[in-house]
């Protein structure tokens, strides 16, 4: 059978006219070939128009997969007990024979990968109907845009991408025959009360020479929904092949004094405070995820690829986070996944604010308070990384410039980890190059629920990006280092800590304080504050952020909280570098020298201070150093 034959078989005449009306070899080479192996009874091909859109949707309530909450155009969806995070131990990038399986974290070989991979996709999709959709990463129709075709059985999957990405069947259409588009595999396999049931045989596995990612048995977003991570991990190896930047960051707009709008991009480990930075009230966003960066005209311009949220829902409530409560509690689409359902058929979740349900119907079934897994461990009302899906478009506070084609100039990087010893609320590196090595590419966070395995183990996470590359660490390094190149002002860079304890294990600052922080980054990028120089970056004078507070919190600042917060622990700054060099020289390959000398010269400007000032550095003591 031909390929078109075996399309005209498994589509219906109007699938099949929508698939031909684009006139793409490669694609329809591609849809056969896995409709072939994956065997589905029918294939649907979706396009950009509202129906086809509103189809998903209905499949995925017909299928099981969600199922309609109180307030209308609500679903819920339920991953499988053991399939509520990314899968980092079974996502794995298939190299070709003889290439180097260090040279990305969790290689294997192409070969046996593919014989795998096809065995698991070998008639995985009988009794049911395979989705091929369109989607664009970043803005339609600008340098940025990447096109990428969907297959997959999950309607859900469908849905959340429907919501989270921009649609790119147009977009297809004006490729022509461009060959150049990523490409996803996606089978949730058999469900059992609607969620995937062989977990055993969950993998994520990603083909860079071919720009295709398989996912299978698994339905959690981060696992599955191909424009997300599956892409990130594509265009990381795209982006340094053409010298531009794929970075897991939000990107947003800081609104500064007398109107001025400031773009900020942020690097966070999942669940590290980046959605709620992005959100900050009286900001606008733009995205909180992912963003592309390249350089056009004098600056790094951004993009965010997608135009949702796939957020935590966990302490979402109505008095931190009105905007998104509002979207969550009013008709519109959303999709709340592993939240608690209760009996008036409304979702609730860890930290909403309301007082704890009794019982209800969660990701481990029927629930009530009190109840245990198989391992006597009680089971919470909601999962810690439940999440909610809500499109950009719905939000009152999305940025006028989210569709813009040529991005937004990235004025100020922010990189942040969740760090309960080490580092202050926020500090400001000395130049990019002194930013891209001590604060990104040495960032450090304790693990969290967004991924499987212990939480709370300290771990270095390069630009947050490590879960991620599919180059090597110091190829990856060195192209942040040179993306400014020829950048008159390149973006400043700045370091964040939102989980700083004290000893007794108290956080020293609020949630609601990075409201401030953030305010005066805006004002260092425009050099309407001064700072005080510490071996290990810059931070804010004390009374521009007593005014501050007073100014966007109505808050009492004191100075005891200042120096509390602000005070260098010298000694376990130089902790953190040695491991920090162990870790660049466990991956040395391609890792420039400049990163040993800049950690090296951090290190004697720590010392050289312990000497003057002991352990504990106070900021009046260097205030006049610079
Ligand atoms: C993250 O874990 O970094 C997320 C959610 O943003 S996921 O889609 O799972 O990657
Ligand atoms: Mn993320």
């Amino acid at each position: 059978m031909t390929n078109n034959e075996l399309l005209k078989e498994k589509c219906n005449p109007a699938s099949y006219e929508k698939l031909m009306a684009l006139r793409n070899t490669k694609l329809h080479e591609f849809v056969a070939s896995y409709a072939e192996l994956c065997n589905p009874n029918s294939i649907y091909v979706g396009t950009d128009a509202k129906e086809d859109r509103a189809y998903i949707r209905q499949q995925a309530l017909k299928n099981g997969e969600e199922k309609s909450l109180a307030i209308k155009g609500h679903t819920i969806h339920f991953d499988g007990a053991q399939d509520q995070a990314r899968d980092k131990a079974q996502t794995k990038y298939l190299l070709p024979h003889g290439a180097d399986l260090t040279s990305v974290p969790n290689a294997i070989e192409k070969g046996p990968g593919i014989e795998e991979i096809r065995s698991i996709l070998k008639d995985i999709m009988v009794g049911k109907e395979m989705y091929v959709l369109f989607f664009c990463l970043g803005p339609t129709g600008s340098e940025f845009s990447i096109p990428c075709v969907q297959l997959t059985d999950s309607s859900y999957v469908g849905h959340s991408e429907y919501i989270l990405c921009r649609t790119g069947y147009e977009q297809f259409k004006e490729i022509g025959s461009s060959e150049a588009f990523f490409r996803y595999v996606h089978s949730a396999g058999d469900l059992e009360n609607g969620v995937s049931k062989n977990v055993d045989k969950r993998r994520v596995y990603i083909d860079i020479e071919e720009d295709i990612v398989y996912s299978t048995n698994t339905q959690y977003a981060g696992n599955t929904v191909g424009l997300k991570k599956l892409s990130l991990r594509l265009a990381i190896q795209k982006a340094s092949r053409e010298g531009w930047l794929a970075e897991h960051m939000f990107l947003m707009a800081v609104h500064g004094p007398k109107g001025r709008k400031t773009y900020f991009s942020g690097a966070f480990p999942s669940a590290c405070g980046k959605t709620s930075t992005a959100m900050l009230p009286g900001e606008t966003i733009i995205g909180d995820d992912i963003a592309y960066l390249r350089k056009y005209k004098d600056a790094l311009h951004g993009v965010n690829v997608e135009c949702g949220i796939f957020g935590i829902i966990q302490d979402v409530n109505d008095k931190d986070d009105p905007v998104i409560w509002k979207v969550l509690s009013t008709p519109g689409q959303a999709i709340f996944s592993n939240v608690l359902v209760c009996d008036d058929n409304h979702p609730r979740w860890l930290g909403d604010g309301r007082p704890a349900p009794e019982k209800g119907i969660n990701f481990s079934g029927q629930w009530h308070k009190g109840k245990k897994d198989a391992d006597g461990k009680e089971i919470p009302s909601a999962h810690k990384n439940a999440r909610y899906t809500i499109s950009l478009y719905d939000l009152s506070n999305t940025d006028s410039e989210l569709d813009n084609p040529h991005g937004v100039p990235v004025r100020g990087i922010i990189y942040g980890g969740r760090d309960s010893s080490i580092l202050p609320p926020v500090q400001e590196a000395f130049n990019w190059e002194h930013g891209i090595i001590t604060m990104g590419a040495s960032l450090e966070s304790e693990t969290t629920a967004a991924t499987l395995g212990k939480e709370g183990v300290r771990q270095i996470n390069p630009m947050s990006n490590l879960d991620f590359l599919s180059i090597y660490l110091g190829t990856y390094i060195n192209n942040n280092l040179q993306i400014v190149k020829g950048i008159e002002k390149p973006p400043r860079i700045f370091l964040v800590n939102y989980f700083q304890k004290d000893k007794e294990g108290n956080y020293l600052t609020a949630m609601e304080d990075k409201r401030v922080w953030i305010k005066w980054m805006e004002l260092r990028v425009h050099g309407d504050v001064d700072a005080i120089k510490l071996p290990t970056g810059s931070i804010p004078e004390y009374e521009d952020l007593k005014r501050l507070f007073k100014e966007v919190l109505n808050k009492e600042y004191t100075e005891e909280d200042y120096l509390k917060q602000f005070s260098i622990r010298v000694l376990e700054n130089c902790a953190k570098i040695a491991r920090i060099k162990e870790f660049y020289t466990k991956h040395k390959k391609n890792v420039p020298d400049i990163l040993f000398t800049i950690l090296d010269e951090q290190k004697k400007r720590l010392e050289r201070a312990h000497e003057e000032h002991g352990d504990s550095l106070f900021p009046p003591a260097f205030r006049h150093s610079q």
